[in-house]
């Protein structure tokens, strides 16, 4: 071949090259693109091997046109190399894109229960006022539910805490004063107690009664304790807990393990005694709220307290009925619902 020959034979090598370089679309073809013309046993290495058939002038003008030509192919394969990287990097940057300027989701972690929340609050009220709290057990014998109240077997009262037992004879505790006993037996006198727990009845179930609901007991004794004491903590503590001037009416009841029995009655806050029905008071413009009464001297007695020496007061509030007249709830089955649109709003 002569070197007009050989020129034109570089030029078509150059050009297919260049062709295929141009239209590579990822790196590892590209590379492959070089090694397959640029190596050893690629075709302008072939050409390179026929300078010697050349003269000499001329071996020096083709060995340039080779140079020229493996110059313009590495900056044609450079140039394409970075165009390549930087398609790369554009689309792992679209496929990992973050939008940082979108408003984060919000995670909703919840509250306490309404019943959690005004227990709480009231346990700071009567703690506050001296009161140490009591923790009840969940259940508990038929002495400390029923017999060291006053409530012998047989007694006809026993039927109004109808309640469950557990096969093994004990009891799921049907009220808070299942805790008297223990508490005036084991705590030194003077003694002020509140216990707050979960108590278990075996009810028909209907807007005022659940089967499973909460109580806070309060246990005061010391000497020279009167009635007026039992008034004055309990219109302090319900003054505090619904924010206002609380009125109280007191009417005859009747619990064995206090004498005299009393219901405490709070005057109507929704209605504030106007004319007409009132769902909360029934039109009656007075609420039975809290069933108390000074503290039964069989009760003192079975304790080991002298009852000429000691007397005290008790009271049994049904703390769910106490949330229900602060929040005006109708129905106290929303408690255990468990529907977020009735605990979201507290
Ligand atoms: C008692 O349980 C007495 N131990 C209270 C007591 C204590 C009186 C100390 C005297 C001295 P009673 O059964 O009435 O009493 O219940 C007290 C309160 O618990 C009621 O006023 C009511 O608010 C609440 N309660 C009773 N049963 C239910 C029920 N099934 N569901 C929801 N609340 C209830």
């Amino acid at each position: 071949m002569n070197l007009e020959e050989l020129t034109k034979e570089l030029a078509v090598i150059q050009d297919e090259i260049l062709t295929k370089i141009k239209a590579s679309e990822a790196i590892p073809q590209l590379n492959d693109i070089k090694v397959a013309y640029l190596s050893k046993k690629g075709p302008l290495k072939d050409l390179q091997t026929k300078l010697p058939t050349l003269k000499p002038e001329e071996k020096i003008t083709f060995g340039q046109k080779i140079n020229a030509a493996k110059s313009t192919i590495q900056s044609a394969y450079d140039k394409r190399q970075e165009e390549l990287h930087l398609q790369e990097v554009n689309l792992r940057k679209d496929k990992n894109w973050i939008d940082v300027t979108i408003p984060g989701k919000k995670i909703s972690i919840g509250h306490l229960h309404p019943i959690t929340q005004l227990r709480r609050e009231a346990e700071n009220i009567f703690m506050n006022m001296g009161f140490e709290i009591v923790e009840p057990r969940s259940i508990d014998t038929d002495y400390n539910v029923f017999e060291a109240l006053n409530i012998p077997v047989g007694h006809p009262a026993r039927d109004m805490w109808d309640t469950f037992w557990t096969t093994n004879g004990y009891i799921p505790i049907t009220h808070t004063s299942a805790m008297q006993h223990t508490i005036l037996k084991e705590h030194d006198l003077p003694v002020r107690a509140i216990v707050p727990g979960r108590c278990f009845r075996q009810e028909a179930t209907d807007a005022t009664h659940e089967h499973t609901f909460y109580q806070i007991e309060g246990v005061y004794v010391d000497k020279n304790i009167t009635l007026s004491d039992l008034i004055g903590t309990l219109k302090t503590f319900l003054s505090a807990f619904y924010d206002r001037d609380v009125q109280l009416r007191i009417q005859p009841s009747y619990f064995p393990f206090v004498e005299p029995g009393l219901e405490i009655m709070i005057d109507c806050a929704i209605c504030k005694g106007k004319e007409g029905y009132c769902s909360t008071c029934r039109g009656k413009r007075w609420i039975e709220l809290v069933p108390a009464g000074p503290i039964h001297p069989n009760v003192l007695t079975m304790a080991g307290i002298d009852p000429n020496e000691y007397s005290g007061f008790a009271w049994g509030m049904g703390l769910d009925r106490l949330v229900m007249i602060k929040y005006g709830i109708e129905d106290l089955r929303w408690f255990h619902s468990g529907d977020l649109r009735f605990l979201q709003q507290f």
